[in-house]
């Protein structure tokens, strides 16, 4: 007679065995049906999976079933995660828009919602705020600074409200690692560096473990999130592109000719905001870098 079906999150996943944590909140070893290697598909962590025991003489347990997937990241590869927190530095190291830009572009293309978290306030304020006026027409913005903790609690009090599983993503030495271990005390040391130093200079494909936030939901642990795969950030269409970039929204069909590329069109609505002070030029500036950079490709 065959067992009952269980279901659970993988939390886990290296050389085809897979950690499921059960809805029960035991964990089980898995590994995949073979139907998923034929069809293609790698199971994530991330991904609810329905897990069964193995029959006759298989041993241990296999995934069966994968739930559909809200949200998809190829690398670091992962399913599900619904929010990642954008980091950013005031200073040191300098922030560099483009990258924050595109990484923004491509966490929104995963389905997933992007968050910015503006770092080391301390070390200049007056950066901060700009970088607040930048990025709060469009996203929500957090300031934050390790030198005053407390400006980790609406952080914190975000996470719990509106995420399930998330991911902190951003350059080297912003402060994802010291903003996680403010954030999740429990988890401090697990996060970033273990996995970050167990992974440096390989080139296999990055694991990315899910950890209980005690918060009632997940943080990915995600050691290639400082570099996003920027090369396969693919935009397929332009008008996809001007989504990407929410505080453009609102101008959208008002440019005055249909078909308006926003780059340097006459009429065109989005300079127009951006010489009224509306959109920052530096997020024009970016929308047309990555415009013109899918353009050359087709
Ligand atoms: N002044 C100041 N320094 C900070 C702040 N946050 C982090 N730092 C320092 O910045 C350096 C880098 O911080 P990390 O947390 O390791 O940065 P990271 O983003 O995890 O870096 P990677 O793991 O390389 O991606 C450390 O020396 C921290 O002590 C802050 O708010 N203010
Ligand atoms: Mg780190
Ligand atoms: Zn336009």
């Amino acid at each position: 007679m065959a067992s009952d079906s269980l279901h659970g999150m993988i939390t886990c996943g290296t050389g085809g065995l897979y950690t499921v944590l059960l809805d029960g909140g035991k964990t089980l070893k898995c590994k995949a049906r073979g139907v998923f290697r034929i069809k293609n598909i790698t199971p994530l962590a991330g991904d609810t999976v329905s897990v069964r025991r193995g029959e006759r003489d298989e041993k241990g347990y296999f995934i069966e079933k994968i739930d559909e997937r809200k949200t998809v990241f190829a690398r670091p590869p992962m399913a599900n995660v619904d929010t990642v927190f954008v980091t950013v530095a005031a200073d040191e190291p300098a922030p560099n828009l483009f990258y924050t830009d595109k990484l923004l572009c491509s966490v929104s293309d995963a389905g997933a919602t992007p968050v910015v978290i503006i770092t080391k306030t301390d070390v200049s304020p007056e950066k901060a705020k700009e970088l607040k006026k930048i990025y709060s027409a469009g996203y929500t913005v957090f300031l934050t600074s390790s030198s005053s903790p407390e400006t980790a609690a609406p952080i914190l009090e975000y996470i719990k409200t509106n995420t399930h599983i998330c991911a902190f993503a951003g350059a080297s030495g912003v402060g994802k690692s010291t903003l996680i271990n403010t954030l999740f005390p429990s988890l401090t040391l697990k996060t970033g560096e273990i996995s970050e130093k167990s992974q440096r200079g390989k080139h296999t494909t990055r694991t990315v473990t899910l950890f209980d936030n005690a918060l009632g939901g997940f943080i990915a642990d995600t050691p290639g999130f400082t570099m996003l795969d920027l090369d396969d950030f693919d935009i397929k269409r332009s008008d996809r592109l001007f989504f990407m970039f929410p505080e453009f929204e609102k101008y959208f069909g008002k440019c005055k000719y249909r078909g308006c590329t926003h780059i340097k069109e006459e009429g065109c609505e989005i300079i127009s905001a951006v010489e009224r002070k509306e959109i920052a030029p530096s997020r024009h500036e970016s929308y047309a870098t990555l415009f013109l950079k899918e353009k050359q490709k087709h």
